[in-house]
């Protein structure tokens, strides 16, 4: 527990209907009671609602309206006494009722330290914590699912499940290595260590799903002047982005925009047609449209399905190398069509046809896009329970080192020491997606990529 008493605003700053002041901590209920004064006189009472005014405490000037409530420890987000008052969302009187809570006694909150205060307090666990960001930061549904899932305990529950197995077996190993010489009832830990190794094996097989819809995906449109790769991002996104028009060479400079592809978060890239061009300006646009190319996850190559490939698809073709690849046939509705569209790369690639003009396969390109993204793998709808961040991937994917060689040398004999070496560090590994062994540090890192009054 911690002795002061914190404050933030939990609302976006700028104007708005209502902003709330947060104020978590022992004193949060007597800082409220020199700055509030009630519509009806009386103390604060736990979970009532109280309507009245911000005052400034030393000349009793009105601030502002507000609505306060008070939550008493331990029955609040922080499992401290908690206050927040709903005034009027505007920058002055949220300034102004700041102050007077600073002046008052309070400290302005570090980022996320209601969060963390929450985790430290024993009310979430650090996956919990993580997740309430996520659910903040959430970009599709499916990413919302996601992150509510994980809010709501599962990942926290399973990893503890796993914990509390091994912990016996390490507690069984330690008798052994401490008391060698006495009578320890012969036990066979091997079901154990074979129950984590494949819980942690089941926990990681949906990971790279879990990722990709929490921290998307970049898809570069790639492919020469005038294939219709600015039509495309255009139809994708519902909107005119993108500047269309008959002349080559029209998009000059990449460009991006965020797009919900399946339940897949995406950033399109819309590139500048990549062929030789004597333009300096072009060939600037051409040079980023190359490094678009290498930092996505995702190349959709586009082709004129009304001409045969030429020089420069080839060339582009090339470019893109073993990176993941669709080829996009566009101009569907326009003929005649080449014969059947000849694949780039021995047909290895799948090819979508469509028309960015009317629509016509879009469906269908979306769907390819999210198959090639998912690996193959089916895509997340009603699936809720997948690890999402890399953080708790890494963790597991050490456990899983540690527990296979624990396995492998409890089954060939090795001494019991070595075997509680590496299953003690498998727990603490574990331990870090819960939070029950990370370092101040890792804490800090953390809980420092969350707002100011979360
Ligand atoms: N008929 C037809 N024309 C298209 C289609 N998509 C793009 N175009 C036309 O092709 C030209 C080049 O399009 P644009 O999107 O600017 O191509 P970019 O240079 O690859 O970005 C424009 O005149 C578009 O109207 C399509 O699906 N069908
Ligand atoms: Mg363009």
């Amino acid at each position: 527990m911690y002795d002061d008493t914190i404050v933030a605003v939990a609302t976006p700053l700028g104007e708005g209907g209502i902003a709330v002041i947060r104020i978590s901590g022992s004193a949060a209920a007597s800082i409220a009671a020199q700055i509030f004064r009630p519509a009806h006189p009386g103390a604060l009472r736990p979970f009532r609602l109280r309507y009245g005014h911000v005052i400034e405490p030393s000349s009793g000037h009105v601030i502002d309206e507000a609505l306060v409530t008070f939550m008493r420890a331990p029955r609040s987000f922080t499992r401290e006494d908690v206050v927040e008052l709903s005034l009027h969302g505007g920058p002055l009187p949220v300034q102004r009722t700041l102050g007077l809570c600073l002046a008052a006694g309070a400290r302005l909150a570090t980022p996320g330290e209601f969060t963390m205060r929450a985790f430290l307090n024993g009310r979430i666990d650090l996956s919990q914590a993580e997740a309430s960001l996520d659910v903040i930061r959430a970009q599709t549904d499916a990413a919302l699912a996601l992150a509510q899932a994980q809010l709501g305990g599962w990942l926290a529950q399973s990893v503890q499940a796993i914990r509390r197995d091994l912990l016996e077996a390490l507690a069984y190993i330690t008798v052994i290595v401490d008391f060698p010489e006495d009578e320890v009832e012969p036990q066979d830990i091997g079901p154990q260590l074979r129950r984590g190794l494949a819980r942690v094996a089941e926990l990681l097989q949906g990971a790279d799903q879990g990722l990709l819809y929490r921290q998307g995906a970049r898809v570069a449109l790639v492919g020469r002047p005038n294939v219709g790769k600015s039509s495309l991002l255009n139809a994708l996104l519902r909107s005119d982005r993108a500047i269309v028009t008959p002349i080559p060479g029209t998009t000059r400079d990449t460009l991006e925009e965020s797009a919900n592809l399946a339940g897949i978060p995406v950033v399109l890239i819309d590139t500048a047609g990549i062929h030789a061009s004597p333009d300096p300006v072009e060939r600037l646009g051409i040079e980023r449209s190359r490094l678009a190319l290498a930092q996505a996850d995702l190349a959709l190559l586009v082709l004129d399905i009304t001409q045969a490939l030429s020089a420069d698809d080839m060339q582009i073709a090339e470019l893109i190398g073993e990176k993941p690849c669709i080829e996009v046939w566009n101009k569907l509705d326009e003929e005649p069509h080449v014969q059947a569209p000849a694949s780039t790369r021995d047909r290895q690639r799948p090819a979508v046809l469509i028309s960015a003009h009317t629509g016509q396969g879009l469906d269908g390109l979306v769907q390819a896009i999210a198959h090639t993204l998912l690996g193959g793998a089916p895509p997340a709808t009603g699936m809720t329970h997948l690890i999402t961040n890399p953080r708790h991937r890494d963790a597991l994917r050490r456990a899983q080192e540690l527990l296979t060689a624990a396995l492998s040398g409890y089954e060939t004999g090795h001494p019991s020491d070595l075997l509680a070496g590496d299953l003690t560090a498998a727990l603490n590994a574990l331990g870090e997606i819960t939070g029950e062994s990370v370092g101040d540090d890792l804490l800090d890192t953390i809980f420092s990529r969350f707002c100011i009054g979360k």
